[in-house]
């Protein structure tokens, strides 16, 4: 009985619950001239997480504008953005751009 009971309880907690699936959190690596990884899959509500791992600086810029950080200083140094519409978001680091420090994240909308 009391198995019946908390199982109605979870089935009508996962039914009410407003997402599909729990927002996860992505990292990518700003090491030498590269974006590591270089292309990543996120679905809506992500949030991809850049951070710094060399000694210079960069930065992350959105080619849609989508979003743009400031310097990101130093190693340990993070730049966050929460992806919220469906899409292909290229972007570059500004000093290392000719030197291929670029990237794209592919934004899916949640599947059901
Ligand atoms: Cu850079």
């Amino acid at each position: 009985m009391k198995m019946v009971f908390f199982a109605m309880v979870i089935t009508a907690l996962t039914s009410f619950a407003p997402f599909s699936k729990k927002p996860m959190l992505h990292l990518v690596k700003m090491k030498g001239m590269d974006f590591i990884p270089k292309e990543l899959n996120v679905q809506i509500g992500d949030t991809v997480r850049w951070v710094n791992e060399s000694d210079t600086w960069h930065n992350v810029i959105a080619i849609n504008k989508a979003f743009k950080s400031d310097n990101i200083e130093k190693k340990g140094d993070t730049f966050e953005f929460v992806f919220s519409k469906p899409g292909e978001y290229k972007y570059y680091c500004k000093p290392h751009r000719m030197m291929g420090m670029k990237g794209t994240v592919f934004v899916s909308t949640q599947t059901p």
